[in-house]
């Protein structure tokens, strides 16, 4: 796909940069946004786009970023579905001397060449503001007794996933030992059907469950309409704190069914086009480019629901 205007230049040069993007999918709400903003960020840059979406499939990426290399783009962004198994095809862009960009999700590599930077936010911190806010949703709730949370996880493998939940557990071992416990936890691969589907077990294995933290909106949404068909109320019997802050999980907040959001930001395009430009210019970039963020609670839902961009 390339939707950049016809005849615009990118800076130093008559010739236009030509970036491959290879996108993870388009699970959910957040990655909608998210891929809206690299296209648009990319048109008004002034870039070719070669977009592609790998439907949450790490052979479709590894292919996408092989053809970008056969076409000799300038700079490969990509948001890498899973951590692991990059080296190979990193490589062959290596070989090829053409720069890789992470974005949104990172890599695990031995290899710290095999990319330039990564334009992305804090996963782990998202997991301890996740936990920090579930503290605030139980006392405005006036909870009392054993906290048994059920998770519902991102996809399994990815960053976000491990991460998340990683920070959230960081919080609650080190202060809430004793009265918090995650009594079920398993992926809903970051989609509304995964999430209902999941949520629909936890509650036939797990009927006492109080607490939800699901790694994103989009799988907190699905787990409320699960939460609905078992005959409670979400927001109320069961509280319920996600991660991303797109417009639905903000109309679920309003409505009291989502207690608080950790916000993750998609609209990574305008700062991914800045340091691709830099990248090819042979210009020094930070190693890691964080997103900065805010953490809602409802009472803030129905203010904040008109100002939301994505
Ligand atoms: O939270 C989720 C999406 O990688 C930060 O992926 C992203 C996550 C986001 O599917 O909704």
């Amino acid at each position: 796909e390339d939707d950049s205007p016809a005849g615009s230049a990118s800076s130093g040069g008559g010739k236009k940069l030509t970036l491959g993007f290879s996108q993870v999918g388009s699970e959910s709400g957040w990655r909608t946004a998210n891929s809206q903003s690299v296209k648009d960020a990319a048109k008004e840059a002034g870039f070719t786009l070669k977009f592609s979406d790998a439907q949450q499939k790490q052979e479709n990426q590894i292919s996408a970023i092989r053809s970008y290399i056969a076409q000799k783009v300038d700079v490969i962004a990509f948001s890498p579905v899973v951590v692991t198994g990059w080296d190979a095809v990193l490589r062959e862009a290596k070989n090829a001397k053409i720069p890789v960009v992470l974005t949104d999700r990172s890599v695990e590599t031995s290899d710290e060449s095999l990319y330039v930077t990564l334009v992305g936010s804090d996963f782990t911190d998202e997991g301890r503001r996740a936990a920090r806010i579930l503290e605030k949703v139980l006392d405005k709730a006036g909870h009392k007794g054993p906290v048994k949370i059920a998770q519902l996880e991102g996809t399994t493998g990815a960053a976000p996933a491990i991460e998340r939940g990683k920070g959230f557990k960081e919080v609650m071992e080190a202060e809430h030992k004793d009265d918090w416990k995650i009594v079920v936890s398993q992926t809903g691969d970051f989609t509304r059907a995964g999430g209902k589907q999941v949520m629909a077990a936890f509650l036939q294995s797990n009927p006492d469950i109080n607490v939800l933290f699901a790694h994103n909106d989009d799988m907190g949404i699905g787990a409320i309409q699960a939460i609905e068909a078992a005959g409670k109320k979400p927001g109320k019997d069961i509280l319920i704190v996600t991660v991303d802050g797109v417009k639905d999980g903000f109309v679920a907040m309003s409505e009291g069914k989502i207690n608080a959001i950790v916000e993750c930001n998609p609209l990574l395009g305008p700062q991914l086009m800045e340091v691709v430009q830099k990248v090819k210019d042979g210009e020094t970039v930070e190693r890691w480019i964080k997103t900065e963020e805010s953490d809602f609670m409802q009472d803030q839902a129905k203010e904040a629901l008109p100002n939301r961009k994505y």
